[in-house]
């Protein structure tokens, strides 16, 4: 049975949160809270919705319906305007390697990102095309560290769950592809990632001897 291969986008794909954390940075300014890089890495694999909730609690801000949607809306804006100009030269080394490795051995793959931004991002990197299916934010109701996700990916696949492999940046997502019963691959700082199966600084790390091997893991 062939593997199902599933990537997220912001920090696997691309380094989309730095864009992120510009945005974020400018709303928390406005309000005067304070926001450092270090309070961003709680944002990562976190929907809109919840990272503005952390936000407000950290600046101890209540809110209304009609305020907090208009801070969503903010932010969102600033952060279409960061990410207007992406291009190819902002994948992440060696993704597209292993996207055609992967292509070319007609391993199905999809998305599966918290961003109700990721179809966009994906047209302006020119890679939308390597996906079998996208499951971004706007399909999913329950957020990392809840696999629904990825679940529905595989199901949007038709690979099974325990056949599936799953990259990802976020201590959340490791913890919901975990849950999903696939195999985990955590790009980026092995502490951080520890729950991961395997570990990866970045996809330079990763070579066909690799993939083969899970190929013939997981699909088997
Ligand atoms: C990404 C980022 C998060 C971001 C979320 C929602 O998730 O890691 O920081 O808050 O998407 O993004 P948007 O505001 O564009 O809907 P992932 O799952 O791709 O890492
Ligand atoms: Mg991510």
């Amino acid at each position: 049975k062939t593997p199902g291969f599933i990537f997220d986008l912001d920090g696997v794909i691309v380094d989309t949160a730095k864009y992120h954390y510009l945005a974020w940075k400018k709303l928390a300014d406005e309000l005067g809270i304070e926001f450092t890089k270090e309070d961003n890495e709680r944002f990562k694999g976190v929907s809109r919705k919840r990272c503005l909730e952390i936000l407000l609690e950290m600046g101890g801000i209540e809110a209304s319906k009609e305020q907090f949607n208009a801070w969503l809306l903010e932010k969102n804006e600033d952060y279409l305007a960061y990410i207007e100009t992406m291009d190819e030269t902002e994948i992440l080394p060696d993704v597209p390697k292993v996207l055609q490795y992967l292509r070319t051995n007609n391993i199905p793959m999809a998305l599966g990102s918290a961003s109700k931004n990721a179809r966009p991002i994906l047209e302006k990197v020119n890679l939308l095309s390597y996906f079998d299916t996208v499951v971004d934010g706007n399909e999913v109701s329950k957020a990392k560290p809840n696999p629904e996700v990825f679940l529905k990916a595989s199901e949007k696949l038709g690979t099974k769950p325990e056949h599936c492999v799953v990259f990802e940046d976020a201590l959340a997502g490791i913890e919901a592809a975990n849950s999903a019963g696939m195999t985990s691959i955590g790009i980026g700082d092995a502490e951080i990632l520890s729950n991961a199966k395997f570990n990866f600084i970045d996809f330079t790390e990763i070579d066909d001897d690799f993939l083969n091997t899970l190929l013939d893991g997981v699909g088997s």
